[in-house]
């Protein structure tokens, strides 16, 4: 796991280095809104005390948001809420063989009861689990709201200016 300077408010964890392309979009989302956060691999198959250990002392850690992404038997992002009452939110990373159709399924598909917020397939997917967090984050943290509002302006007036050749 990283070594943040401020308490991590957000944890980016994922199944492989190789899941690390499509996770580090929704690391620099957290990092432009200077939102303190963690981020390394854990993996329901490889390390399952890691996993365990990593989920039972979230809350405790202060943890408030996990950000998780796994590709083709995408388990991790379940298991971890399994055995958390954080809200975890499952990035579904594009896979060579199913094109992350596998990974969807995988992290959509959990049974009533415990849920995990679904993103889009690979890099939007990244990039939005990291706006989710901050506006989770914003519902407490006005400042934070405020960044956010910033951020949605600028991207619609960057729309607007675009011209086709
Ligand atoms: C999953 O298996 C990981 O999340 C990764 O997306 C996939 C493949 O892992 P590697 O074989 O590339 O390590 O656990």
């Amino acid at each position: 796991m990283s070594e943040p300077q401020r308490a991590p408010l957000v944890a980016v964890i994922m199944g492989s280095k190789s899941d690390w392309d499509t996770m580090r979009h929704a690391v620099e989302i957290l990092a432009k809104f200077d939102v303190p956060h963690e981020f390394g691999i854990v993996s329901a198959h490889r390390t399952p005390d890691l996993l365990n250990e990593f989920s039972a002392s979230a809350e405790g850690r202060g943890l408030e948001v996990i950000i998780a992404g796994a590709g083709g038997a995408a388990h991790l992002p379940g298991m971890v809420a399994a055995q958390t009452l954080l809200p975890v939110l499952g990035v579904p990373v594009q896979s060579a063989a199913l094109s992350g159709m596998d990974s969807l399924l995988s992290i959509a598909q959990m049974p009533g009861g415990i849920p995990v917020g679904t993103l889009a397939i690979g890099k939007a997917g990244a990039i939005n689990a990291g706006l989710l967090a901050v506006a989770m984050l914003s519902n407490t943290r006005p400042a934070l709201r405020e960044k956010l509002r910033a951020f949605r302006a600028e991207q619609t007036e960057k729309v607007l200016a675009e011209t086709l050749p």
